[in-house]
């Protein structure tokens, strides 16, 4: 594929003012009919050609303005059709005929068959799979779609807007008609056809208006979509409370299919679901199943403003929508939860997967300048360090300047195609501050550092801060300017209350949040009665990171005296993550692993305070993961002397701690009926801990295999799944238990994921023998993406000790998976292939069977762009 560059963008020289599409659905011959009415842009020359998009198509007839087009007059490449000697001025309508394959379109872009239902996915650049048309979010135009179909087959036939009617028309098939009379580009557009169960409700917007809610579902699975069907009515009223948006059609439909390359698409009034975020009840769905089936019907719901109404204009922009969205659902999650423990887990994702794609070969600005296949920018960097650089802009106007801001967006810019400046200007006009430096976040690659060292002055009481900001080189960008980082801190006393200093000089300080704009800083604080330990990063207010030096016991008063209770978090997480560094340095060089009791003390404190929420101190418990200990080294990294040191600082704490844990066990079980609720589940991951830490302590399967027949609900069940199959996965038990799972779960496809999924991540170099053994289970399906990334993708991302063998062989093992994966779908193999962007981190040994198994993708013929692209990034 060719490169796209940004500085290269200009608009289309024809206009596209509506879109008629005649769908007659065939699981092999579709005949899609798409009739679209253009006129010629002012200014434009007389002869400049109409270009349209396309990808694998077979075009079966070519009109204009009804009569068909001479072969003198067009030309039909792969990827393009140019139609020339079209008229000067007056509007024209160009009728394009094509015949599709829904059933061999294994690629899932474009219309695609999923258990005998017929589906779309047109993001990115899929709907050029379905006719050849101008494809790329700054068209805008209005559609009307008629689908023809086999009655009995597919009796329901959906698509984006409104529905206008439909009709038998007496020889077995029938039709319906839609309209979506909100101009929208063609990424946004979706049809669904096939037989399927529906669950039904409504809701009335705050001006009065009534829409119908469905949710379509495989028939029988209807009562597992009633938290989705919850969550969605929260979240329109959510919207309508905090951002002041309203839905804007008389019905909202979510469908959720089974084979889905990713999570969910936010087509307009049809929104399309991986079924494994609608589907939930407490015999197969986890608490982190709800919290996600929550954050996920949000977030797609949230887009209908933040993503539809007003949408990118171009693909460089793609954060705008995605990063303000994921901000947005950020926000409502927690709303409705805990706000620190939800804060606390979006932290943790973020460092574990954007921190490490920032630190590797794949890093990339928020905003692109550059891409060779816009699929593979659906990043964590785009996603979530967006939504973090929109909680800066929140953080540095604070609340009523920002809701000013996004205001300002919604007025100015609803309708519109727009660019990440267009949103900046929004909050500089609403708030007059210029956020010129501030905009460095979405241009500049990599995690910037922040080092910080403080000195006490007694006789003057000053306490003096010296702050240094760098970003490190990313790939195409190696030197970087100073950026604006907004900083939430403060400085406890030695009793636990908070300075208050008298001045401060050196940066401008607005509440609680210190703005460090320059490459050095000193902030000088006056009124300080005696040394301070600085808090730095609350609420994680910048994704940075912070190196200080700060003793244990430092850290431990702010863990007891923070008022913030992420920073509390943050500093046990810190204290732990130092002495897991420490642990990892002596596995490796042999020397005994020193747990220190300082940690020890302040994680059983905060596990058995009564004082706090359950699911906080479940949070505490769970120590950093190996991928966390691998980044803070830094470099050489050997996965199975972190693995080693982690479980020996665990086995201390298990050890220390079992009358706690025994307690938690004990004092966090529930009685009565599941409940989803955050509290309850939040009691369930606090037990959960303390069974994993008695486990451990007591090194017998005894406890999880009770635990895993005692269990009435899959969170329960799978951890204790989990628990037998990590730290006992060769006894006799453990074989049992996961013959009853796959026994009791076989035709639920959701569970058994997970059942894969938790067989894949048994540590150590035996688990590939296991995986690969798995790969032969007659449960296993290569076609389906959930059970390819439950089995292979998290096989390569979470399971460091089983995937970096130090024979290579779990590279190799990668390498031809994603090779066979390639020949069908190409996203799916790009997506899982990302699991090797660390690999420049790894110890020499491993490093070099890393490099060959990628030069072995790179050399092999007919890769896909999407491969290829992500293993010439990770070879450069
Ligand atoms: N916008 C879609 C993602 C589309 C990915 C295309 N490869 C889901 C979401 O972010 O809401
Ligand atoms: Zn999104």
């Amino acid at each position: 594929g060719q490169i796209v560059h940004l500085e290269n963008y200009r608009p289309t020289d024809f206009v596209l003012e509506r879109v008629d599409l005649t769908f007659e659905l065939d699981p092999r011959e579709t005949k899609v009919e798409a009739r679209m009415i253009f006129h010629r842009r002012e200014g434009v020359s007389p002869s400049a050609p109409l270009v349209l998009d396309g990808d694998e198509l077979t075009m079966t007839g070519l009109l204009l303005d009804q009569v068909a087009v001479p072969g003198t007059l067009y030309e039909a490449t792969d990827d393009t059709l140019t139609i020339r000697g079209l008229p000067e001025a007056a509007p024209f309508e160009i009728t394009v005929t094509t015949a599709l394959s829904p059933e061999t379109n294994t690629k899932l872009m474009g219309l695609y068959r999923t258990s005998d239902v017929y589906c779309t996915q047109c993001e990115a650049e899929g709907f050029r799979r379905i006719t050849y048309f101008p494809d790329r979010p700054d068209v805008l135009a209005v559609y009307t779609v008629n689908i023809i179909a086999d009655k009995a087959s597919a009796p329901l036939l959906l698509s984006n807007g409104n529905y206008l009617g439909g009709a038998d028309m007496g020889d077995g098939r029938h039709f319906a008609s839609w309209f979506d009379p909100h101009p929208k580009p063609s990424y946004l557009f979706a049809l669904v056809a096939g037989d399927l169960g529906v669950v039904e409700d409504a809701f009335t917007t705050a001006s009065g208006r009534d829409v119908a809610l469905k949710i379509y579902v495989e028939h029988g699975k209807e009562p597992r979509a009633a938290y989705a069907m919850d969550a969605l009515k929260r979240s329109m009223k959510w919207d309508e409370e905090v951002f002041g948006r309203e839905y804007d059609l008389d019905i909202f439909m979510i469908v959720a299919v089974s084979d889905f390359n990713m999570g969910a698409m936010e087509n307009k009034g049809l929104n399309i679901f991986n079924d494994k975020y609608v589907l939930a009840d407490p015999e197969t769905a986890t608490d982190a199943d709800y919290a996600n089936i929550e954050a996920i019907i949000a977030h797609e719901y949230f887009h209908n403003w933040t993503g539809n109404r007003i949408t990118c204009r171009d693909w460089f922009q793609l954060c705008l929508k995605e990063g303000l969205t994921v901000y947005r659902d950020h926000e409502f999650s927690a709303d409705m939860r805990s706000r620190a423990v939800k804060r606390i887990a979006e932290v943790r994702h973020l460092k574990s997967e954007q921190f490490p794609e920032d630190a590797g070969p794949l890093a990339h600005p928020v905003r692109p300048t550059q891409y060779r296949e816009i699929n593979n920018f659906y990043t964590t960097t785009v996603y979530e360090k967006g939504s973090e650089v929109t909680r800066m802009i929140a953080t540095i106007l604070g609340r009523d300047l920002f809701k000013k801001g996004m205001d300002l967006y919604f007025e100015r810019h609803d309708g519109q195609a727009v660019t990440i400046e267009d949103f900046i200007a929004c909050f500089e006009a609403a708030s007059g501050r210029d956020l010129k430096q501030f905009s460095l976040w979405y241009h500049q690659a990599g995690t910037p550092l922040v080092t910080a060292t403080g000195t006490y002055d007694a006789a003057r009481q000053t306490y003096t801060l010296s702050l240094e900001q760098t970003v490190p080189p990313t790939p195409g960008q190696s030197s970087k300017a100073p950026m604006h980082i907004p900083l939430r801190f403060g400085l406890l006393l030695p009793d636990g209350s908070e300075a208050r200093p008298s001045a401060v000089s050196g940066a401008e300080i607005t509440g609680d949040v210190l703005h460090l704009t320059e490459r050095k800083q000193t902030v000088t604080f006056s009124g300080i009665p005696s040394e301070p330990v600085p808090s730095f990063n609350r609420g994680f207010s910048a994704p940075v990171n912070l190196h200080l030096t700060q003793s244990a016991e430092h850290r431990a008063l702010i863990a007891r005296h923070e008022t913030d209770l992420f920073a509390r978090w943050q500093a046990l997480n810190a204290m732990a993550l130092d002495n897991l560094v420490k642990a990892a340095a002596e596995a490796r060089t042999g020397q005994p692993i020193d747990c220190d009791d300082a940690l020890v003390d302040a994680l059983l404190a905060a596990a058995g305070d009564d004082r706090l929420e359950p699911a906080f101190r479940s949070q505490v418990m769970s120590l950093p993961s190996e991928t966390d200990i691998g980044r803070e080294i830094g470099s050489n990294n050997d996965p199975d002397a972190i693995y080693a040191g982690r479980q020996a600082i665990l086995a201390a704490i298990a050890t220390a701690g079992k009358d706690t844990f025994a307690r938690l066990v004990n004092e966090m079980s529930l009685s009565g009926p599941f409940r989803p609720d955050a509290d309850s589940a939040g009691r369930r991951a606090l037990r959960n801990s303390g069974l994993s830490y008695l486990v451990y302590a007591d090194g017998s399967p005894d406890k999880a295999a009770d635990a895993f027949s005692s269990a009435n609900n899959m969170t329960d069940l799978s951890q204790a799944l989990t628990l037998l199959a990590h730290r006992f996965p060769d006894a006799r038990e453990t074989a049992d238990a996961l013959a009853v799972f796959k026994k009791r779960f076989a035709d639920n496809a959701l569970v058994i994921d997970k059942w894969f999924a938790i067989q894949a991540t048994i540590p150590g170099a035996s688990t590939l023998d296991r995986v690969r053994a798995l790969m032969s289970d007659p449960l296993f399906n290569a076609s389906n993406p959930n059970r390819v990334r439950s089995l292979v993708g998290t096989f390569a991302f979470a399971n460091a000790t089983g995937f970096n063998r130090i024979d290579g062989e779990g590279y190799r093992f990668l390498a031809r998976q994603i090779l066979d994966i390639d020949t069908r779908n190409p996203q799916l193999a790009a997506r899982i292939l990302t699991s090797m962007r660390s690999w420049r981190s790894l110890e020499k040994i491993r490093a070099g069977h890393a490099r060959s198994a990628l030069e072995e993708i790179a050399r092999a013929s007919n890769l896909s762009a999407d491969v290829s692209d992500i293993v010439d990034r990770m070879l450069k």
